[in-house]
């Protein structure tokens, strides 16, 4: 696998293709999945055609920015009575599509490679944010145990993304998640508070005008 250098001076040192850790049980991987990029978007289009793109609508009543859709064998959903995983995308009533080979594979690597072995997501919700598009501080916490992580995929243009603490008012740090950068967090990081400040705009060779965002996670 081909992986970012630094472009000379400092090649084979210890540097940025080392896992950064955030937090305890937080690892930022910058350009994990650099090389496997072009084959996570193909596959993801074929998702796309199956249970497409959807602003999902908040408990609160609010429209999300952000548009979703999942894979796997179930699916993070939101509407007016609240979050739940559903082993059927609602809009179509049919099964989500099935997780294609090269998203287990990759979110099983970069588990391995923040030292959570063994990562068995059965969900895999898929981001997409257009420019202005934001997601506000929150906790993923609708899983039903806490035990495994969260493998975090950003393809497409860059972000700014908020790292927050366990409660809600401790101040974010801002990290900023290129194409091809992975985030993983677990253990006592698995309730740290995080988001997506808008989307600045720009246009990506393997996206367009968007950034995508796998996010990996054992719901059941
Ligand atoms: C995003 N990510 O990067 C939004 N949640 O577009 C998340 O909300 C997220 O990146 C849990 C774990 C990792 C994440
Ligand atoms: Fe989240």
């Amino acid at each position: 696998m081909s992986r970012k250098t630094n472009g000379g001076l400092f090649d084979g040192l210890p540097g940025e293709d080392q896992p950064q850790p955030l937090a305890e049980g937080a690892a930022h991987l910058r350009g994990f999945a650099s090389a496997a990029t072009d084959g996570l978007i193909a596959a993801l289009r074929r998702v796309a055609e199956v249970a497409s793109f959807r602003h999902m609508v908040t408990p609160g009543g609010y429209r999300m920015s952000v548009a979703m859709t999942n894979c796997g064998p179930v699916g993070w959903v939101s509407d007016p009575s609240g979050y739940r995983y559903d082993a059927s995308d609602p809009e179509t009533g049919q099964p989500w599509p099935p997780m294609p080979a090269e998203f287990l594979d990759l979110a099983r690597q970069a588990a391995a490679a923040a030292g959570f072995e063994k990562f068995e997501p059965d969900c895999c919700l898929v981001n997409r944010y257009e420019p202005g598009a934001k997601l506000s501080l929150h906790q993923d916490k609708d899983e039903r145990d806490f035990a495994a992580p969260i493998v975090s995929v950003s393809l497409g243009l860059p972000a700014v993304f908020l790292w927050g603490g366990l409660k809600r008012s401790d101040r974010p740090r801002r990290i900023r998640l290129e194409n091809g950068d992975v985030v993983v967090w677990g253990g006592p990081s698995r309730l740290v508070y995080h988001g997506i400040a808008p989307l600045a705009d720009g246009e990506h060779p393997a996206t367009g005008r968007c950034r995508v965002n796998l996010t990996f996670r054992k719901a059941r």
